[in-house]
Formats: structure tokens, sequence, C-alpha cells
């Protein structure tokens, strides 16, 4: 009996140890912020929904089909215009189980990235709310992620972009864009090509002002509708810097070029409002084609004035994140749009250009045809976004000042080894 009770000692013991022993390396686990190295992700989540019906949103599509069997929401998706789009909302039953599978195939994917440790930064599209963005950052527990942030735009499905980050959140807001009020806020050609000419006249070229968009630029603009807002996030970085996300999903190809330049257009009023010494970069789908890009500049002369662009600088042997099998045609919907001193040395922080890449080391981001695998109804063995995500990293290098410091303390050490 004595020996039965010191057994019984000895392994309730060793199991006690064994648990704090596992818990303490749980803990040690959990993936640390860098000093010197900022891991950024931006990736369009197509369609992360809920399972529960959002007031005024047109969320019914993602219900489970035990809730849309009844007149009520069979009616409201007899209002969708388009054949497909009434068939999906009648047809799809977005349970809990697909809901589940979506997320740990999105997992899969966000997981892999960073040598497995995950992104420091996530720009997330297409998020339907903060409870789905926060159930996908719970299904992470050892990425240790501080900052999950979704503010509810006035998109009619209610899709939003959110960021989630290990890095602390100083300050967020969301910039609702205003397609008419950006559009008569813009100069005509002839006011502009008046200013352009006045500088020249004072033969100062380098006070000229740069390439501005004009309101002809938008005359394509024929209504004005809700769309996602621009999402500010202020992280605080590891050396107490403040780094400002701007995450944004513009309109899709559905809407014609305007749309997309009014969003481009906020994008540089936001970052001349934000402190000088700012450090600033944009990221999100874009929905800018190959196509519309070499024909219309938005990238190459729009964006290009206030911003380094992510595929411009790196990614040369990319394809893009997206592919329009219709048009046979690789896009890169998915872009960072860095603030230039992000890029000529100017700060501590720099984009290392090699780390911009396309990341498709998940299987379940292929279809049949080696392009971006939808996740669509979540049937199929494969599949989770028709984006494949776009990641960079910034790097921190000492400055000027310091790099000579620096040199100075290794010239002492050398002359005292002497
Ligand atoms: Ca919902
Ligand atoms: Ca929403």
């Amino acid at each position: 009996m004595k020996t039965q009770i010191k057994h019984f000692a000895i392994v309730s013991l060793s199991l006690v140890i064994f648990t704090s022993c596992t818990s303490f390396n749980k803990k040690k686990e959990l993936v640390q912020v860098k000093d010197s190295e900022i891991f950024l992700m931006t990736y369009n989540l197509e369609n992360l929904f809920d399972t529960k019906d959002d007031e005024g949103k047109n969320d019914e599509e993602f219900l489970p089909r035990s809730i849309k069997n009844t007149t009520y929401y069979q009616n409201l998706c007899f209002t969708r215009t388009s054949k497909r789009f009434r068939q999906e909302c009648l047809d799809k039953d977005w349970s809990e189980t697909i809901y589940k599978r979506k997320i740990s195939r999105l997992v899969d994917v966000i997981s892999r990235v960073n040598d497995g440790n995950g992104p420091d930064v996530l720009i997330a599209e297409e998020v339907e709310n903060i409870h789905a963005l926060k159930d996908l950052a719970a299904a992470m527990p050892q990425f240790n992620y501080k900052t999950v942030e979704l503010i509810e735009g006035p998109d009619e499905r209610g899709i939003d972009v959110g960021v989630i980050s290990r890095l602390p959140m100083k300050s967020s807001m969301l910039h609702v864009v205003d397609f008419e009020k950006i559009k008569y806020s813009l100069k005509t050609q002839e006011q502009l090509t008046k200013e352009r000419t006045a500088h020249l006249t004072k033969k100062d070229e380098n006070s000229l002002p740069e390439f501005t968009l004009a309101r002809e630029d938008v005359s394509d603009i024929k209504e004005n509708y809700p769309t996602r807002g621009i999402l500010q996030v202020e992280l605080e970085l590891p050396d107490g810097e403040s780094l400002y996300v701007l995450g944004a999903h513009l309109p899709s190809q559905r809407s014609s070029t305007g749309y997309r330049r009014v969003v481009l257009e906020k994008l540089s009023q936001i970052k001349k409002e934000l402190p000088e010494k700012a450090l600033v970069f944009a990221a999100g789908d874009f929905n800018i084609s190959a196509g519309e890009d070499a024909q219309k500049r938005l990238y190459g002369e729009q964006a290009a004035r206030d911003w380094v662009i992510s595929h411009k600088i790196g990614c040369k042997s990319c394809a893009g994140t997206y592919y329009y099998h219709r048009k046979r045609e690789w896009s890169f919907f998915d872009v960072f749009l860095f603030e230039k001193e992000l890029t000529n040395g100017q700060n501590e922080w720099q984009v290392d250009p090699n780390s911009i890449a396309v990341f498709n080391k998940s299987l379940y981001q292929f279809n049949r045809w080696g392009s971006p695998g939808r996740f669509g109804n979540g049937k199929h063995s494969t599949g989770v976004s028709d984006h494949w995500p776009l990641v960079a990293k910034l790097v921190r290098t000492p400055n000027a000042e310091q790099k000579e410091d620096s040199k100075e303390n290794s010239k002492t050490s050398e002359e005292v080894t002497q």
C-alpha cells in the first residue's frame, strides 16, 4: 500500500512538473517581434463571413441553409439581380463546419509565412466584421497577436479591411470614401495647365507641381455608392516610433477606372495629412488589372507620384497575385505602396526589395490549373482564396550618424586589441 502511495505521489509530482514545464514552454514559444525586422503581409481572404445575419448588410449568401430555408430569406435572395448571385445566395450552406474549414485553411497559409512565424502585420481584405477577424487571430495563438482591428464601413455586403499585428496599436480610424465629394474637389485640366504654365514662365522647374489628378480623369464616375473605407492603424514599432498602416480595398473591375483613381487620390490625401515624419505605407487589394495599368497608368503614374509600388522594386519574376481566367491575365491586384522615405535610405526603417514576394506555399492555394484556388462553398478538397498574398519585410538599419559611431567604436576596439 505504502509503495502504491509513494508511486502515486511520484507520478503526480512528475505530472505537475511536466504540466508546469509545458505551460512554461508554451509561453516561451510565443513568437516575439524582432527589434530590427517587421514582416508584412497583405491578403484578400475571399469572403471571411461569419455564420450570423449582420443587420442591415446583404450577407444572406453566407448563412447556414438551416436558417435560409424560410420565405423571408428566400425573398431576400430573389432580390439579387444577377442569376449567379441569386443561386449562390439560395444554395450556399455556410455552416459552422464550413466557416471553421475556411479559417483553418487561411491559418494554413498565414502560418507558413516568415519561416513559420506568421506575419508581424497582416492587412486582410474581405472580412465581414471584427468577430470573424478575432476568430482568425484566435486560431493562431502562438503568433502572439496583440492588435486585431476592424472598423465597420458602409459596404453593402458588409466586407471590411482588418489589421492583425504583434505590434501594439496606438490609434485607429476609418476614412470613408465619398466619390462625388472627391470628384468635385478636383481641379479641371484647364486650371492645372494654367498652374503649370505659370510655374514654367518662372523657369523654376523644381517647384513644378507634381502630376495631379484632374476632374476629367474621373468623368466616368456617374453615381456615388458606399464602398469599403480605408482603415488607418497606427502601430508602435519596437523603437517606440509610429508606423501608420493604411489598409485599402478598392472598387472591383465591375466599376470603371475613375472609382479606383478616387481611392488612390484619397490615399495620397490621407498621407499628406499625417505627421510629416510619420512612417507610412498603404496595402491591400487595389483591383487594378495589368491591362488597365498598361493603359491608364494607375500604378505607373498616379500612385507613383506619392509612393513606391512593391512590384516595381521587387518581385521581379512574379506573375501577379490574381489570375483572370477569361482574359488569361495575371495582375498585381495586391500591392504595398511604400512612402518614398522607406525606400531611399532617408529613414532607419527600409523596405528590403528582395523580401517582396507572392506567397503560395500552401497546397490549399492552388486550383487544378495552378492558379489561385477559390474557397467558394468550401466543398472542394483545395481552395482558400482567389488571391495569393503578397509579403514584404521592413528592416531597421542604423542611420548615417549611427554608422559613424559604430565605425569609431570598432576603431577604438581595434586599437585596444593591438
Ligand atoms: Ca454575417
Ligand atoms: Ca462589416
